[in-house]
């Protein structure tokens, strides 16, 4: 079986963005469904104080942020590429404009007050009232509702006119910024049905999101969370690239005890020891009681490092 870890949870859309890649790269991999909210034990064990979702596990390396998650499975299994050589930049440019612009539109719109109706409609109210106090917490960036369908209808828009002329955003074959624009509609469609409503003037885009639902998720095996800490626990780190150059935009040398946190929304930061900082990302070392010796890997684009006091 796989030793591909995702720690995630259903109605979570960066979550559902890494489970579209693995169904885009029928890649097998092991499930552990983790809080959508504070507190969350199990996920700080393993990475010390990041707590947004999802993290890919492997063995005793934790990797946070899709955008470097979906680098670590481009690197495992290159094809089918999420990033082809000819569109390489586009595709990564796309893509940062939907995990940002996008995204915010999307959930400012899906966040109101009939969508939130529809997400807890099954819960109890203690739990909703749970969720809102956490993402009040965490500084979620909303747009005020009619703003929010004024952008997301706006962004609709853009997707549709990428579709004119080809089946996937960037052209014949799905790519990165099919993946990144897919996740906030898929949450608009799946979590917040009553919403859906805002893709009738664009039919080619609801067509494109069936091409994209029809790929899958690959295959998933349940395993539980105290299962994928034994695993941690159990393997050492894997050895760090020496190829890759250090790369010193701070004048902090490698070996320094560092924090290293999101710029916005969820910054609770991560301390360890500086192992690795190269062009792309960085690595802290860290040990946990449950889980001994981990390295967290960051990607630098969103992330602050700083010394860490004391
Ligand atoms: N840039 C991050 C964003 C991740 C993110 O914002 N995830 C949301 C869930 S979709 C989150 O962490 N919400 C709070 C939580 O799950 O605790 C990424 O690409 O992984």
């Amino acid at each position: 079986m796989s030793d591909l870890i995702l720690h995630h949870y259903p109605m979570s859309p960066f979550s559902h963005k890494i489970r579209a890649v693995l169904g885009f790269k029928q890649l097998a991999w092991k499930s552990v469904i983790v809080p959508g909210f504070m507190p969350k034990p199990d996920v700080v064990a393993l990475t010390g104080g990041y707590r947004r979702t999802p993290l890919l596990q492997i063995g005793a390396d934790i990797y946070c942020d899709t955008a470097l998650i979906c680098d670590v499975l481009e690197h495992r299994e290159p094809q089918p590429a999420l990033y082809p050589a000819h569109q390489k930049g586009l595709a990564r440019v796309v893509s940062q404009w939907a995990d940002t612009n996008l995204f915010w539109a999307a959930m400012s719109y899906n966040f109101q007050q009939r969508g939130l109706q529809t997400l807890f409609a099954n819960a109890d109210r203690a739990m909703a009232l749970a969720f809102v106090a956490d993402r009040n917490a965490m500084g979620i960036p909303l747009k005020p509702a009619p703003e929010a369908a004024v952008a997301y209808r706006s962004d609709l828009r853009r997707i549709a006119s990428m579709l004119d002329e080809h089946p996937f955003l960037l052209g014949e074959l799905p790519c990165m910024a099919d993946f990144s624009a897919y996740h906030p509609l898929w949450f608009t469609r799946v979590c917040t049905p009553p919403l859906a409503h805002i893709f009738d003037a664009t039919p080619q885009v609801l067509a494109w999101m069936d091409r994209m639902a029809s790929m899958g998720v690959g295959q998933m095996q349940k395993i539980t969370a105290q299962d994928a800490l034994v695993e941690a626990a159990r393997i050492e780190p894997l050895p760090l690239p020496v190829m890759e150059a250090f790369v010193d935009e701070h004048g902090i040398a490698l070996g320094s005890r560092v924090s290293v946190a999101a710029e916005s929304f969820g910054t609770e930061p991560t301390v360890g020891k500086l192992v690795a900082a190269t062009r792309t990302r960085y690595t802290l070392a860290r040990e946990d009681k449950r889980v001994g010796k981990v390295h967290v890997h960051f990607p630098r684009v969103g992330y602050v490092l700083k010394a860490a006091e004391g």
